[in-house]
């Protein structure tokens, strides 16, 4: 711990228009540590490259993600909101880090063997060593608890065993994180194909509900999503469209699934998907107004991003001098 509270650490890439799957997984979530916690909340553009960008696509969406961010709920001046790669310090213990994870662990990744499936021309170093520089946002910070949704269970365990590793070689220099998935909404489901998760960068638009989307385009997005051919809402393993719809529902009205089941006993899909496109419409509305109002100002979010920088910078650098002088680094 730096400060008198716990610290929380998260970060969400500007790698595509965000969906409803980062809103119920993530983002949603992270308002809820802002009174309690210090709370770092990271726009990890370094990350984002792991990918080809288009330049001006990255420049807009790092503001956008940000954007996205206060819409969401963050407050600026409640927490520490801050693109990463303005505290050059995220590069810097990454490549440290880098040197205390074992080629074996990087190759154990889910999110690596995905991604190289899914951008075969383009398997890049960075791509393999992306777990090591997420270990380095959480570490630099001394984070206690870092919020994701599930896909990031396996990344966030090994941040674990590097900081063991490294404390285990050098005397206690990191704190241990914790995760925290929210267990309803840790995974959201594509639309189109609801055993994969729903994904920001799915080629498939039909898939996936992005928060900016138009009250019409969630509409239809959910009248064409796949269910079963059942014609009963039921939340069951065997039943992946309906269960996904039922969560999402969940999600944005508060009703639990009993509650769901019985609303809809006897009615068909239609009804069902309409009222599940009306509540994600509904929620989201407010998100999206709050996002334009902040995207008119672009001054304001540039004071943001440096404010949040200086911030980030400031705790950075005294776990930076500990992990120099534990490492041997000349002062
Ligand atoms: P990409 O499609 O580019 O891999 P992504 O949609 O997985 O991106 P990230 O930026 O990698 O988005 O994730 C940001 C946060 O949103 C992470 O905490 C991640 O766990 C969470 N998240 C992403 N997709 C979902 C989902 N479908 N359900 C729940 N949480 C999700
Ligand atoms: N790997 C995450 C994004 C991410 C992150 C982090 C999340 C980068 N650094 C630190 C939590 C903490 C992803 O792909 N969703």
């Amino acid at each position: 711990m730096l400060a008198d509270k716990k610290i929380v650490f998260s970060g969400v890439q500007p790698s595509g228009n965000l969906t409803i799957g980062n809103y119920l997984g993530a983002i949603k979530n992270f308002s809820r540590f802002s009174e309690d916690y210090k709370t770092f909340y990271c726009v990890v553009d370094l990350h984002a490259i792991t990918v080809r960008q288009v330049p001006a696509e990255l420049r807009r969406r790092t503001y956008e993600t940000l954007a996205l961010y206060m819409a969401c709920g963050l407050d600026e001046k409640k927490n520490t909101l801050f693109v990463q790669s303005h505290v050059p310090a995220h590069a810097e213990l990454g490549w440290i880090l880098d040197c205390y994870t074992m080629f074996g662990e990087l190759s154990r990744m889910t999110q690596f063997k995905d991604k190289s499936q899914k951008h075969a021309e383009n398997i890049n170093a960075g791509l393999f060593t992306y777990p090591a520089l997420m270990a380095a946002d959480i570490l630099l910070y001394q984070t206690d608890v870092v919020p994701t949704g599930v896909d990031q269970k396996q990344h966030l365990e090994l941040a674990r065993d590097i900081a063991e590793r490294f404390n285990q070689v050098y005397g206690d220099t990191f704190t241990v994180p914790e995760s925290y998935i929210p267990t309803d909404t840790m995974k959201i489901m594509s639309l189109q194909e609801p055993t994969a998760k729903m994904s920001k960068s799915d080629p498939n638009d039909n898939a996936v509900v992005r928060i900016l989307d138009s009250k019409d385009d969630i509409m239809r997005k959910f009248k064409k999503a796949v269910t079963d051919s059942e014609a009963s809402v039921r939340f069951s393993e065997d039943k992946p469209g309906v269960s996904n719809l039922m969560t999402i529902y969940h999600a944005f009205t508060g009703k639990s699934f009993e509650d769901i089941e019985r609303e809809f006993d006897g009615r068909g899909y239609g009804d069902f998907k309409m009222a599940v496109g009306e509540a994600c419409a509904d929620g989201l509305a407010p998100v999206r107004e709050e996002f334009a109002r902040l995207m008119a100002d672009k001054a304001h979010l540039e004071s943001v991003m440096k404010n949040g920088a200086d911030e980030a910078a400031y705790y950075a650098r005294k776990t930076m001098s500990k992990v120099r002088r534990k490492i041997g680094f000349v002062n």
